[in-house]
């Protein structure tokens, strides 16, 4: 997910841009503003903490670009090319690391584990909305 920060930054180019650089095959892509229903959710298992209500609000103050990326270890590879929660944190090279200044406002969000990915895929998409398309250079990146 591109947050509303990184919309707002117009920066979804530059960041659609890197996964796909990369070698991640797009499978699903939509432009959303998350009603807080389904923030709440998306986040349940921030329920509670201190930056709850402010993470919610965040997520939830504009346009989002919801993604489904796939290709090998597309989960660590993500979480990686991401970088550290803190984008003060994150690694230079990274998109927190390159583009943010804080923790909240960190641009993008990636799934942690299959399961996740499952749930949070299945929060914003249907089935349909999914394009499972054999790429022309797949054999490069398997
Ligand atoms: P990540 O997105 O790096 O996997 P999570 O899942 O631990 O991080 O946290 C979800 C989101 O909650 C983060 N992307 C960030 O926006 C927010 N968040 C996490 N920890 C803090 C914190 N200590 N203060 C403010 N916001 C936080």
């Amino acid at each position: 997910m591109i947050k509303p920060d990184g919309f707002g930054r117009r920066l979804c180019g530059a960041i659609i841009g890197r996964y796909e650089r990369k070698g991640l095959r797009l499978v699903g892509l939509k432009m959303q503003v998350i009603p807080r229903d389904l923030a709440e959710r998306h986040y349940a298992e921030h329920a509670g903490k201190p930056f709850y209500e402010d993470l919610v609000a965040f997520i939830t103050s504009g346009p989002t670009i919801l993604m489904v990326w796939e290709g090998a270890d597309a989960i660590q590879v993500a979480r990686k090319m991401n970088g550290a929660t803190d984008c003060q944190k994150a690694d230079v090279g990274t998109i927190r690391g390159d583009f943010g200044l804080n923790t909240r406002n960190n641009l993008v969000h990636a799934s942690d584990s299959v399961e996740t990915a499952a749930r949070e895929i299945n929060l914003y998409f249907d089935e349909s909305d999914l394009w499972d398309f054999p790429m022309p250079d797949g054999h490069w990146l398997s």
